[in-house]
């Protein structure tokens, strides 16, 4: 039997490398298995616990749906939609709250991080997060989630939901793993932290022209190019992992030996490397536009997956409430 797979992206602006590398590229790794049943939403309940502008809410959902689209994420593969438009996602997140304690929730390093980003809006809904992201992976009975490896404290939690429970109720949630690429944390280019949209000058975005990549490699730190050992954190550490990741081991393993040598120019490695990652961002744009100039199509991915989904997440819904003793 085929195991399903559920991943998001929040909409909270146009796609970045980290969410490209660590997340995209695992998701399109697994709608071509044909071991895995694949769902794939757009998080914009998500995107709402943190501040936001109602009047670009839907642009933004609909930008990342026609990301998914350009980068390869196929309707006939997966299923694609808004998670807003399958309201069992919050009913079951409710369900769901009953079985975690809110000292547990306020405990997590990613609620800590949000809370120091955001002092003025620490909502309920951003307490909530992981409550709702356990509801949108465990009403798909999803056993596998393509997603970075800040996302791994959430994945636990729905992990301790499900056993929870199936425990109490006798219900047959999967324990939730998280599907790991080669690309699961991609530092930000100022140097520390990462890549993160929210984080000015931290990220390239997957619509960036070459000279706008250009520009951005320009502002990663750097040093002399020379030491004795290459640095394991910090702005060259970044720039090599993205020779890695767009250019090759190989490359890398150059740039290493260059550091150790007779030194590293930063300003080929740069130029070399913003070339390697338009390449591989240029089919991207470029279908892109043809999904601009098609929206009926859009409309159709968007109006289909909904019904996909709320097939399967109705059906779960009900069951948890029957467990529950609720309802009927
Ligand atoms: N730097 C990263 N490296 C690897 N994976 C990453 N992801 C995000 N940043 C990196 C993965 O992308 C998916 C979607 O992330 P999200 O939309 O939930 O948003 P986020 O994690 O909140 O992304 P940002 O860019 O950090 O947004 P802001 O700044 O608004 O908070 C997830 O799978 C995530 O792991």
């Amino acid at each position: 039997m085929q195991k399903r797979v559920l991943s998001g992206i929040r909409a909270t602006g146009r796609l970045h490398l980290g969410n490209y590398l660590g997340a995209v590229k695992g998701m399109l790794e697994l709608q071509s298995d044909p071991n895995y049943e694949t769902f794939y939403m757009v998080a914009d309940l998500h995107a709402i616990t943190t501040p936001y502008d109602p009047k670009t809410l839907a642009s933004n959902t609909r930008e990342v749906i026609i990301d998914y689209l350009a980068i390869g994420i196929d309707p006939e593969k997966s299923t694609i939609f808004i998670q807003s438009q399958i309201p069992e996602h919050t009913e079951l997140s409710y369900l769901f709250s009953t079985a975690v304690t809110v000292a547990r929730m306020q405990h997590l390093p990613t609620f800590k991080e949000k809370v120091k980003q955001h002092p003025e809006n620490v909502s309920m809904a951003l307490l909530y997060y992981p409550v709702l992201m356990a509801a949108d992976i465990l009403i798909y009975k999803a056993s596998l989630v393509p997603v970075g490896v800040d996302q791994e404290p959430h994945l636990e939690v729905s992990r301790e939901i499900a056993g929870k429970l199936n425990e109490r109720f006798k219900l047959d949630f999967p324990e939730p793993q998280r599907f790991a690429t080669k690309g699961e944390y991609i530092p930000s280019l100022v140097g520390e932290g990462k890549m993160s949209k929210s984080v000015e000058g931290s990220f390239i975005n997957l619509n960036d022209d070459l000279e706008t990549i250009k520009k951005r490699l320009a502002a990663a730190p750097t040093d002399s190019g020379q030491g004795e050992s290459v640095p394991s954190k910090g702005g060259v550490a970044t720039l090599l992992k993205f020779v890695e990741l767009f250019q090759g081991a190989g490359k890398c393993a150059e740039y290493e030996k260059a550091y150790t040598g007779d030194g590293i120019r930063y300003g080929d490695l740069k130029n070399g490397l913003a070339q390697a990652i338009f390449e591989e961002l240029t089919p991207i744009q470029e279908k892109r536009k043809e999904l601009e100039a098609n929206p009926e199509y859009v409309d159709k991915v968007i109006t289909e997956g909904a019904q996909k989904a709320r097939q399967v997440a109705s059906q779960t819904l009900q069951e948890v409430k029957t467990a529950m003793g609720l309802g009927r």
